[in-house]
């Protein structure tokens, strides 16, 4: 996979370069190619920016530098890249965009200021790409680098042998189908105590009947506790008798149209 990063803050991406990511680079399972933008501004200031048309504060993100920069990095490669704009405005990014954006040879990321790149920029792709604006979350971010990070890593992880282990996303939380949008539960390792905090018995039992349906309770306790939004809008059909009654401890049934809701008081820890 392709991807290139154009930004006023190339420095900023230098995480790129470590960790799983910079293996994958190193590797050549991933062509990272980060430009400066100010590399297509051509007043001496470089300026990229300039006062917002109808006033109000900030500045906006003029159109001659990125229309130049995007026209040099897609004609520097083969076919048409999809074009990621992160922007506090934009769609959600979630587990399942990040499989999508996953499976394509070729992405450009435009991280902006905040305020944003001049509209007609993203209507002039639009026009001929596949362009996606993207927000990592509901919160205010001073520019789109660090979304850019978050989304790469999110998207590498996901390529044919990045991850080492093909069986390592199936459990994810937010992995489509497997653990049906449940959080992960906690994890243990040696020593068998530490501090005076043992391990849970079960997972010590061998049995992987008993060591699986515990996973799946705890689940069920941290999702209930840190994200019910995602049992509510969950298809009860996902549930099965024990999962039912595990809900049912932790104060939730099915509602009259089956959907799980809360019938109980919050149980404490
Ligand atoms: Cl993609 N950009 C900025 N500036 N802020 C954000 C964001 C993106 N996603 C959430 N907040």
């Amino acid at each position: 996979m392709r991807l290139d990063v154009v930004t006023i803050f190339p420095e900023y991406l230098e995480p790129l370069n470590v960790s799983l990511v910079g293996k994958a680079r190193a590797r050549g399972q991933l062509d990272v190619r980060v430009h400066d933008l100010r590399a297509w501004a051509h007043d001496k200031h470089n300026t990229v920016d300039d006062t917002p048309y109808g006033g109000g504060p900030g500045m906006v993100m003029k159109p001659e530098p990125w229309g130049e920069a995007l026209d040099s990095v897609i004609e520097s490669g083969e076919g048409q890249p999809v074009i990621v704009v992160p922007t506090p405005s934009g769609r959600p990014f979630t587990q399942e965009l990040a499989v999508e954006l996953s499976e394509k040879p070729w992405l450009v990321f435009t991280p902006a200021r905040y305020e944003g790149i001049d509209r007609r920029v993203i209507e002039e792709y639009g026009d001929r790409l596949d362009v996606r604006e993207v927000s990592i979350g509901d919160y205010v971010l001073a520019g789109g680098e660090a979304p850019v990070l978050v989304m790469v890593e999110a998207i590498a992880r996901l390529l044919p042998g990045v991850l080492g282990n093909a069986e390592s996303h199936r459990d994810d939380s937010f992995a489509p189908g497997a653990m049906a949008d449940l959080l992960e539960g906690p994890v243990y390792t040696k020593p068998p105590e530490w501090r005076g905090r043992g391990i849970p018995d079960v997972l010590l039992s061998g049995h992987h009947g008993k060591i699986a349906r515990w996973r799946r309770d705890e689940a069920f306790r941290r999702t209930v506790r840190n994200r019910p939004d995602l049992i509510e809008r969950a298809d009860p059909a996902a549930f099965d008798k024990k999962d039912r009654e595990m809900l049912s401890i932790l104060g939730w049934g099915p509602g009259p149209d089956g959907r799980f809701g809360r019938v109980a008081p919050d149980v404490e820890e």
